[in-house]
């Protein structure tokens, strides 16, 4: 195996023998020869001119494999092996359909069974493009569209599409299989990535607030109650929505874990009496917490952390693009109808959740919130109360380097103002930061994806300065990443024209030297460094 598409990476190099994450080499390479088929199907799209809209189920498939292979999705061999034979066998009836001859082996090959998918997973992975700067840029963006498919795929569940956006998805798929291309037009790509990427996280945004409303400023509980519980994860609302009406009147009480706490914000869900608020932290700390919680934990995406302890396995459920082995797997309807009975029975069985927290964290801050305080957040930074806006979404991981953002957070001058999104906020969303007139110095506006309504934000307050340039704002970048919706949403910042983002704790081990320096020419982007010094420079920045 050899994977390096996540910030922890083995010696930010790649992961070689087995992910630091916990994904088996057997897994990595059936994830490889997953997106290879995908590959493979974009090729027969392209060459044999394909339209998306008329390809109706097949976009949702392709999206649902990529993003099983985003980091801490799925762990779960047997399912990655139907999914090969699935994407195995819609590609080889494209093939037929199209019958256009000369194509790439990723559009022809066949495999025998798992043992013969792993071997050939071992061949078409990462390494098999030899340039390094091709490879980079190839995997920049092939990262990219895995973020992409994350976002797409939520706004699917929710029933809206966009045909544009798997049209491209298969071209650039494509064009990662094209030795012709030359990084220049590699860039250019990487760049119409960056394009999509908004319009896929400006679609779930329209999905997400048209179906469940626009999030509001809530404080969200983190205490507990003393009914039996059910625990939920990741990122997908369609889900959380569904548990929710099955446990109704049932004695069995909801809680959010990691990334799901941005659902505490949407009024919809507000109305249900036993969904009770958030229950810990950010995913890296979730053995600990889910053997205080006692009860069932479903998640319905990333991230899971391998559970080493049976007694936990036992009570994890997965759904969607997500598995882990030996966890039960539930599977919708073709209506996509998932029931939730097991778990619900499960819980009543159990203990009522150990309180770790008590108290509230605010958050709900996403475009539309945000604009309803225009005037006043606008009149503070016409008054000089609030001197700069940094932007810290992202994602949090297990390194200890990742204290920076706690220390940053807490060093950072009491005039500025922390925009978050993702669950990078967990490093600094208890701290005791106050309020500039009212407003919190920590702007939570959801889930990743909703780092699109932070740049929504910045397009607004862009007009109402009337300024010619997204980058005349008082709004500096320190950014967090750790998987590839991380990239996703660093791509369709620099598609919006934002310069000099900081990334950190490192920077990505796919950028080749080459690669990494057209980013910093380009965009000004630049790896985090210490917290004091960092801090001086943003502040003197414009
Ligand atoms: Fe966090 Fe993990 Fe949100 Fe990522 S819970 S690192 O999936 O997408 O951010
Ligand atoms: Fe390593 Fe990250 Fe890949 Fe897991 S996802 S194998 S930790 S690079």
């Amino acid at each position: 195996m050899f994977c390096y598409q996540c910030q922890e990476a083995a010696k930010n190099v790649g992961c070689t023998v087995r992910g630091v994450c916990g994904k088996t080499s057997t897994v990595a390479n059936l994830q490889d020869l997953l997106i290879y088929t995908l590959k493979g199907i974009s090729e027969i799209v392209v060459k044999g001119d394909l339209s998306a809209s008329e390809l109706g189920d097949v976009n949702n498939k392709m999206l649902n494999g990529l993003f099983i292979t985003i980091t801490n999705a799925n762990f779960d061999e047997d399912s990655i092996v139907k999914e090969i034979d699935k994407m195995i066998e819609i590609r080889d009836e494209l093939r037929k359909k199209v019958g256009v001859s000369e194509l790439h082996d990723s559009a022809t090959f066949k495999v025998n069974g798992k043992e013969d998918m792993v071997k050939k997973g071992e061949n078409v992975g990462v390494l098999n493009t030899e340039n390094e700067d091709v490879r980079s840029l190839r995997e920049l963006i092939t990262y990219g569209l895995k973020g992409m498919a994350a976002y797409t795929d939520h706004a699917v569940n929710l029933g809206k599409s966009d045909d544009e956006i798997c049209e491209f998805m298969y071209k650039a798929l494509q064009a990662t299989l094209d030795d012709s291309l030359s990084a220049d037009e590699l860039v250019a790509l990487t760049m119409e990535t960056g394009n999509f990427g908004v319009k896929a996280m400006a679609l779930l945004d329209e999905a997400n607030t048209s179906t469940y409303g626009n999030p509001e400023i809530t404080e969200v509980n983190i205490g507990t109650r003393n009914n039996p519980a059910i625990l939920v994860s990741g990122h997908d609302l369609k889900d959380f929505e569904q548990l929710l009406e099955q446990t109704k009147d049932s004695g069995v009480d909801i809680y959010t874990h990691s990334e799901m706490l941005p659902a505490n914000y949407y009024p919809a869900f507000k109305k249900y009496d036993h969904f009770v608020g958030n229950y810990g932290n950010s995913w890296w700390k979730q053995l600990t917490e889910f053997e205080s919680f006692n009860g069932p934990i479903l998640f319905t995406t990333n991230c899971i952390v391998p559970p080493r302890k049976e007694e936990i396995r036992n009570r994890i459920f997965t759904t969607g693009a997500s598995g882990y082995p030996g966890c039960t797997h539930i599977e919708s309807d073709e209506n996509g109808k998932k029931d939730f009975s097991e778990i619900i029975e499960m819980a009543k069985k159990l203990d009522p959740p150990t309180e770790i927290e008590t108290g509230s964290i605010v958050g709900g801050f996403a475009h539309n919130q945000v604009m309803e305080l225009a005037d006043k957040v606008v009149d503070a930074v016409k008054s000089g109360a609030i001197k700069r806006f940094f932007v810290m979404a992202g994602c949090d991981g297990r390194m200890k380097s990742r204290d920076y953002y706690t220390e940053f957070a807490d060093k950072l001058p009491k005039d500025t103002v922390i925009l978050t999104a993702g669950c990078a906020k967990y490093r600094y969303n208890k701290l005791p930061l106050g309020d500039i007139g009212g407003i919190p110095r920590v702007l939570d506006a959801g889930q990743c994806n909703d780092s699109y309504s932070l740049a929504v934000i910045a397009m607004k307050l862009k007009e109402v300065f009337e300024l010619e340039d997204i980058n005349e704002l008082p709004i500096s970048y320190n950014i967090a990443w750790y998987e590839q919706k991380a990239v996703i949403v660093l791509l369709a910042l620099l598609a919006l024209g934002v310069k000099d983002i900081h990334l950190g704790p490192t920077l990505p081990a796919f950028l080749s030297p080459n690669v990494a320096n057209v980013l910093v020419e380009k965009f000004g982007i630049a790896p985090n460094g210490e917290v004091e010094s960092d801090i001086e420079m943003f502040m003197s920045e414009g």
